[in-house]
């Protein structure tokens, strides 16, 4: 049963490919609990991605189902790459669902920055 236009998790997905090495990636990070790599379509000077290596295929599921390691491992890995970005600042943002657009089904975590983002709008 989909739940908020997502599908259940799907194996073949994208992410679920690059982490099994069947599809290449920019890798910036690889930790116990996360990979992190640069977006194929980057919306700014520095775009990354930060990926758990569990399947989870929302913000949702990953908060609700991930266990505390693969919480703060995931999150701990966002901050070590945004590290370089912290004098100047960056966006971090989740997309979660139908309505924001989500088109990967492996919950990522997106780190934008390098240059000014502007104010957010919907
Ligand atoms: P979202 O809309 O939040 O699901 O963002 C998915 C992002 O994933 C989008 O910015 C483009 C990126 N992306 C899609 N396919 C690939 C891929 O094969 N490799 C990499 N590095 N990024 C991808």
């Amino acid at each position: 049963m989909p739940v908020n236009g997502l599908p259940p998790y799907d194996t073949t997905n994208i992410f679920a490919r690059i982490l099994k090495g069947e599809i290449p990636c920019r890798k910036v990070l690889e930790t116990e609990h996360a990979l992190a790599f640069h977006d194929i379509a980057p919306q700014a000077p520095t775009h990354i991605l930060i990926i758990p290596k569990g399947s989870y295929v929302s913000a949702s599921d990953f908060s609700t189902q991930a266990s505390a390691e693969e919480v703060a491992g995931l999150w701990r890995a966002v901050a070590e790459v945004a590290k370089p970005l912290e004098a100047t600042g960056y966006r971090i943002i989740c997309n979660m669902g139908m309505d924001s657009g989500q088109e990967v089904p492996h919950f990522h975590v997106h780190v934008l920055g390098g240059r000014p983002l502007g104010v957010m709008v919907a």
